[in-house]
């Protein structure tokens, strides 16, 4: 039977790459415990590793006016299994919420829906994610397709509300295309009853790390700035869908521009449009090249409207696809056109994925095993001159052997002495890590969000709302770039430092990496673009409510540049640890090889037949540590080989 599985397979590909690669580094890890060569420092850096690895997602976001198809089409591609509709799809506006579908392992199969009533008050949806009692939580029952459809049918549930009411949630106004659907009783009308769902359930592709995203159409779109700062600027993929029968209307437009036309070209990949319900054109009465021709001319106007290519385009019947996956149906599932909408899928999307997650995964390890490879170095140069120094004692008379043992203690006194200016090193550099961190602190963000957040409540009018934001965007900038100096002023100092121990100690030169604030501020631009994309929409949007809207709007932001921080953070802490810890293990090094030579000189002081003994051990250990470095060539090899494996697909994917 032909399977329509390309993405399905190529996406447990995907997942198998990373469970391989996260098997070779625990090796690796495993090796260098083993061999006594793995510090603290390795063991947190390769757990970081291993847990990204484990949690990276791959979020594919389908967008649309309402009634399009979206959730038709997510059920065709990804749960035909169960043999049914899951997600609710009908006629009108059906699903109420953005909707995420993915499985968190630490929670038990469930569908969490955040109450409509959290608009009225700060936080974002991202903040309220943190908050488990803000959730009302419904178990899924897996084994059987009917109940979970049953509980499903909730991100489609309204409630009604007095208008006043529904404009403090900022959702009702008088202009939506939503009153005239929903309007009720004078003075009341129909609203969402949950502002986000998450449906947790370990389904095969999201227990591979797929989070899939169901949006409801236009207004409901702009009105939750989780969406359109957070959730689709972040997806890997989004999906616009188009309805043949209803052709590219102003709202498809609407939201084509202002949701997926982004001016960050980053984001342009992985946009793809799909010509939904084409089995409206399958007309009996006509042959199938005269239906192909009116599909290639949908296609093709549609891409001239969109402005996009029509190789861009893609032609499909979801719901005919999910009948034909469901029945088995093959020749209805081509003539439905979706595995080839798979297929496009897969590969715009998986190999550019996991190019970035293995290329990462490379400089990681790469990273971590060039600080174990110069150790292991100095270990061999360092025997090789012990060595030279006793094969120089060979013959030699104990007055020589006495001067020598002299010299030594001489180097170690010396050596001792520039420990002490590395202790006061490390004293500062504390200081200056003390200082970097608050310069890109929390608190800082906090003060700025405070001050932001008066100002908009305070300014009537565009101008004052828009200043203030700027100036918010502003202070985060300046943050960063006081952070950026004090990484150079750090950076500098640390240089300086492994120069003077190299030609005074002569230990390996060694110069630290710089750190760049660059990827922050990009993100930060990429946020004030798209706040300043959806500005002006929402401010003509909502009249009455338009400060709460944009209080919202603000809360989202600032959990935005939050998260920013906090990456920064991070990654600052490992950049620290990057740059001191060769130093560290450098002068313990040295130190420890002093204080060996130093012993053997004065064992052969004491009994002169000992010379040609010691030698021969130091023989022993220069070969020790020579296997350990072949041994080591090995496992980066070994990893290196499973980053650049291609893909393992099963063949019944190319059938
Ligand atoms: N004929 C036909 N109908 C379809 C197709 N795909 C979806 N539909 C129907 O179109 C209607 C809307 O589908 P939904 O999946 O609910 O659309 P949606 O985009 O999720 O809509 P909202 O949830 O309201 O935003 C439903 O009645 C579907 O059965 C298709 O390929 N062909
Ligand atoms: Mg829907």
């Amino acid at each position: 039977m032909l399977q329509s599985r390309e993405l399905a397979a190529r996406f447990e590909a995907y997942g198998d790459w990373r469970r391989r690669l996260s098997a070779g580094i625990s090796r690796l890890h495993e090796w260098l415990s083993g061999h006594e060569l793995a510090d603290a420092q390795v063991d947190v850096k390769v757990q970081q590793l291993l847990e990204r690895l484990h949690q990276d997602k791959l979020v594919v976001a389908f967008v649309a006016e309402f009634s399009r198809g979206k959730s038709e089409l997510i059920n065709a591609i990804f749960f035909a299994d169960f043999g049914q509709r899951l997600l609710p799809s009908s006629a009108g506006r059906t699903t109420m919420c953005p909707t995420e579908l993915l499985y968190d392992p630490a929670r038990p199969a469930s569908l969490r829906l955040l109450p409509i009533e959290t608009r009225a008050r700060d936080g974002s949806v991202a903040e309220f994610k943190n908050y488990a009692d803000e959730w009302v939580t419904l178990a899924l029952d897996l084994s059987s397709a009917d109940k979970m459809a049953e509980a499903l049918s909730q991100v489609s549930q309204t409630k009604r509300v007095p208008v006043a009411l529904a404009r403090k949630y900022g959702l009702h106004h008088h202009d939506d295309v939503l009153a005239p659907l929903c309007a009720a009783d004078e003075g009341a009308v129909d609203i969402p009853s949950w502002r986000h769902a998450i449906i947790n359930f370990p389904h095969p592709l999201l227990q591979q790390g797929l989070v899939i995203l169901d949006t409801p159409g236009l207004n409901a779109i702009g009105a939750e700035p989780e969406l359109t700062l957070n959730l689709l600027p972040n997806a890997h993929a989004v999906l616009f869908i188009l309805a043949a029968d209803a052709g590219v209307t102003r709202t498809d437009i609407e939201v084509w521009q202002n949701y997926l036309v982004s001016a960050d070209p980053a984001t342009k990949k992985g946009r793809l449009v799909i010509l939904n319900k084409i089995d409206g054109l399958w007309d009996e009465l006509k042959t199938d090249i005269e239906i192909d021709a009116e599909i290639a001319r949908q296609v093709r106007s549609s891409a001239q409207i969109l402005r996009t290519s029509p190789a861009q385009v893609f032609p499909v019947s979801a719901q005919k696809a999910l009948l034909a996956k469901v029945n088995g149906d093959d020749a209805l599932l081509v003539k439905s056109r979706l595995p080839k909408l798979e297929l496009a899928l897969s590969d715009n999307l998986i190999p550019a994925k996991r190019d970035i997650v293995g290329s990462a995964t490379q400089a990681e390890i790469r990273a971590l095993t060039a600080a174990v490879r110069s150790m292991l170095d100095a270990r061999i140069v360092g025997i090789r001159e012990q060595a030279a120094e006793l094969r120089g004692l060979r013959g030699k008379n104990q007055d020589v052997i006495v001067h020598m043992m002299e010299r030594i203690k001489e180097e170690k006194n010396l050596f001792e002495r520039g420990m002490q200016r590395y202790t006061a090193l490390r004293t500062v550099f504390t200081q200056q890590s003390n200082a970097l961190h608050e310069s890109i602190g929390l608190a800082r963000l906090r003060d700025a969000a405070g001050e932001t957040r008066q100002r908009i409540e305070a300014s009537p009018f565009t101008s004052g709302v828009r200043l203030a934001m700027s100036d918010f965007f502003g202070a985060i900038r300046s943050n960063l770039e006081t952070g950026a100096a004090k990484t150079g002023e750090i950076h500098d100092m640390m240089r300086a430092m492994y120069t003077r121990f190299a030609t005074e100690h002569g230990l390996e030169p060694f110069s630290p990496p710089p750190f760049s604030m660059l990827k922050y501020r990009k993100e930060i631009d990429r946020l004030e673009r798209a706040y300043n994309m959806h500005f002006n929409t929402l401010w003509n949007m909502v009249s009455k409510a338009k400060f709460t809207l944009m209080r919202r709007f603000f809360e989202t932001v600032a959990s935005r540049a939050k998260h920013v921080y906090n990456v920064a953070n991070r990654d600052v802490e490992s950049w620290l640890t990057a740059v001191m810890a060769p130093l560290e293990t450098q002068v313990r090094e040295h130190h420890l090889q002093l204080r060996r030579r130093l012993d053997s000189v004065k064992r052969i002081h004491r009994a002169s037949d000992e010379l040609e003994e010691r030698l021969a051990e130091l023989e022993e250990a220069q070969a020790a540590v020579k296997t350990q470095i072949a041994a080591l060539s090995c496992e980066i090899a070994a990893i290196d080989a499973i980053i650049e494996q291609p893909d393992l697909v099963p063949l019944a994917a190319n059938a």
